[in-house]
């Protein structure tokens, strides 16, 4: 398979150092299938205790940056301190950060752009709302969102995009394998049209929703899903057997 799977666990505004300190042991302690790469998401005042903790082969990814490295942004981070402080990838574009603190396609490129140029890696994401799909505008919302992103890519290899429905975060309701393999399929082709086939063939793109040790098989066997960005599942135990879906 050209696409490594990929599972990202993104922890959110959640935890201290305690209850990372026993994700992080479960991570050491091995179990993690060697053929997934992993990557966990801290809150940012933990980035550096927990890159330093964790065993070196899983990555560690901030939920957000600036699109600038230094200055006068009350609140914010740059892809530089991420940097800084060992951590080699960043989310950016999640639906919080789309829909709780209102960031724009427009914002969202520009920290893709910047965040790239800065040597960070990025799992930028995607993902419509409930009345976005119902009214038969999925496609149309995320190829924009898309769009965004990949005007702002010179190098695909340091990308792994992540479609998120909006209705399926932290719901528990779960899009259907065929539901989420449906517009993975369409991505890729919107991939294959607008980038090139070879982009579209390398890309990894993960799905994220409500993903759990119990749908987390299914999911992993659709052929383009390939992988997971994992919220509430990813502060449990149950973590360790999303990593291993395709075990
Ligand atoms: C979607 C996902 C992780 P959850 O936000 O990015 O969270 O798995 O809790 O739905």
């Amino acid at each position: 398979d050209q696409r490594k799977f990929f599972v990202g666990g993104n922890w959110k505004m959640n935890g201290n150092k305690a209850s990372m300190d026993v994700i992080v042991s479960t991570l050491n302690e091995g179990g993690c299938n060697p053929n997934t790469e992993v990557v966990v998401s801290p809150p940012a005042p933990y980035l550096d205790y927990v890159r330093q903790k964790l065993d070196k082969r899983i990555g560690v990814a901030a939920q957000n940056c600036y699109k600038a490295e230094k200055g006068a942004f009350t609140g914010d981070i740059s892809p530089q301190m991420i940097k800084d402080v060992g951590c080699e990838w960043v989310i950016l574009g999640h639906s919080e950060r789309r829909h709780v603190f209102g960031e724009s396609n427009q914002l969202i490129g520009e920290k893709t752009a910047f965040a790239l140029q800065s040597g960070v890696k990025i799992i930028p994401c995607v993902g419509e709302k409930i009345e976005e799909r119902e009214a038969g505008k999925t496609e149309e919302v995320v190829f924009s969102q898309t769009k965004a992103i990949a005007d702002n890519v010179k190098d695909w290899t340091n990308v792994v995009l992540a479609y998120e429905p909006v209705w399926a975060i932290g719901t528990g309701k779960t899009a259907s394998p065929a539901q989420a393999q449906e517009i993975h399929a369409k991505l890729r082709k919107w991939l294959n049209d607008n980038v090139s086939p070879a982009v579209a063939k390398s890309v990894r793109i993960l799905y994220g929703g409500s993903v759990s040790a119990s749908n987390c098989r299914e999911l992993a066997q659709q052929p383009d899903i390939d992988g997971f960005l994992v919220g509430g599942a990813s502060l449990k135990p149950e973590f360790v057997q999303i990593i291993n879906a395709r075990s």
